[in-house]
């Protein structure tokens, strides 16, 4: 019988109780729009009638550089609109969370802490893995390889010294894909001097939109060093123009920013301008969206990875769980625990296996445990450094 035939438990929501934190990062992200000082999140929270508690993280950062987002923003919608959307309802299928939501437009992170809470309380209200709860909703062939795998990604830094330091550390401890962060001033002699310190590692560059067209010439060049991709060259909310590069370079082109739905995917595929797609949950809205994705990808055999929002272990672990999917077929941008928090608001810790991989953790939902302490220390933190001010 295939797991499609299960009967499924619906849950009833109670009650969204929202978590803002700050937490300090053991080393801090620097990309081509500028780094942070604080990982802000907001962690959500959903209490169903049967009393059991789901957890969803809305991950966008302190500032408005990676998205129009911030975690002020989320905290804003979530709760003066969002949450009452859903509170009260009776979910069958929690696919069907995102009609609910969908009266707000945009506000893709905030949506998907609310969306991801919801599919990890059905998850675990119907004592499956939340990796388990999306093969159900995938066509046959689906299910979990129960491993995810993956990278690591590494800011700017002051000096090459300081880059090849830091790579030297990530190769030790296993990472078998390295992602760079590039932009003008620090790319072409960067990947050069990389590319001959380490020729055989499996390397690609990250702009974070930092390039125009008109610097196709320049970009060309990074052509002769063996990257497997090129991740998000031109602006943010460009796909026709990512078309016009993508004909003129060899190294493929990853979307990042661009792609925000499954129609922003269905038109970069149709005027050439995607050659492998990096997919974030987070910006897409959640999971609902970010499976209609996955299988788009799958139907056009295009080369998916999952991205991150440098999440805590509740985003985490629900991303590991996603990456663990078949149709997931390059390394990920979800590192272990300790590239990212000491303590982090979950236990246990994710640690990376020695073939590059994480293990997806057994228990139903997103199979670890919040540590409900430290989230309140992480309040504590974010209302006495009045971090990212929300009114
Ligand atoms: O562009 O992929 C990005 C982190 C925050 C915002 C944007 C990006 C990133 C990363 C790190 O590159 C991904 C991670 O390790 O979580
Ligand atoms: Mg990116």
């Amino acid at each position: 019988m295939s797991g499609k035939e299960i009967e499924m438990k619906s849950i009833s929501i109670k009650e969204v109780k929202l978590y803002p934190i700050a937490m300090t990062f053991v080393e801090k992200l620097m990309t081509s729009f500028g780094g942070e000082n604080f990982k802000g999140a907001v962690i959500v929270e959903v209490i169903t009638e049967d009393g059991i508690s789901g957890w969803g993280e809305a991950s966008s950062a302190p500032v408005p550089g990676y998205t129009g987002e911030t975690t002020g923003t989320a905290y804003h919608i979530l709760h003066n609109w969002m949450a009452d959307l859903v509170t009260g309802k009776t979910i069958d299928d929690p696919r069907d969370a995102q009609a609910l939501i969908a009266p707000i437009r945009y506000h893709e992170h905030a949506k998907h802490g609310l969306e991801g809470a919801i599919w990890d309380a059905f998850a675990k209200a119907n004592d499956m893995r939340i990796a388990d709860l999306f093969t159900h909703y995938l066509p046959e062939g689906h299910q979990s390889t129960n491993k995810a795998n993956v990278g690591v990604s590494i800011g700017l830094q002051k000096s090459n010294e300081a880059l090849f330091e830091i790579i030297d550390k990530r190769l030790a401890q296993g990472y078998k894909r390295i992602k760079l962060k590039i932009k003008p001033g620090q790319d072409i002699e960067l990947a050069r001097a990389v590319r001959e310190r380490y020729p055989d590692i499996m390397l690609m560059l990250d702009a974070n939109s930092a390039y125009r067209l008109s610097d196709a010439e320049h970009l060309k060049k990074l052509d002769e060093f063996d990257l497997l991709m090129i991740e998000q060259p031109l602006a943010h909310d460009d796909i026709y123009e990512h078309g016009k590069l993508a004909a003129q370079l060899k190294t493929p082109i990853c979307l990042d920013e661009s792609i925000k739905t499954a129609g922003d995917l269905r038109l970069a595929l149709q005027v050439g301008a995607i050659g492998i797609l990096n997919l974030k949950p987070a910006r897409v809205g959640g999971f609902t969206e970010a499976l209609k994705i996955y299988e788009i990808c799958v139907e056009n055999e295009l080369p998916l990875w999952i991205g991150g929002m440098m999440e805590t272990g509740i985003g985490r672990a629900a991303n590991a769980s996603f990456a663990s999917l078949p149709g997931v077929t390059l390394p990920c941008d979800i590192s272990a625990t300790d590239r990212y928090f000491n303590p982090d608001v979950t236990e246990p810790p994710f640690v990376l296996n020695d073939d590059s991989t994480l293990t997806v953790p057994d228990g139903a939902g997103i199979g670890i445990e919040v540590q409900l302490d430290r989230l309140e220390e992480f309040v504590a933190q974010w209302h006495e450094n009045n971090i990212y001010p929300i009114g």
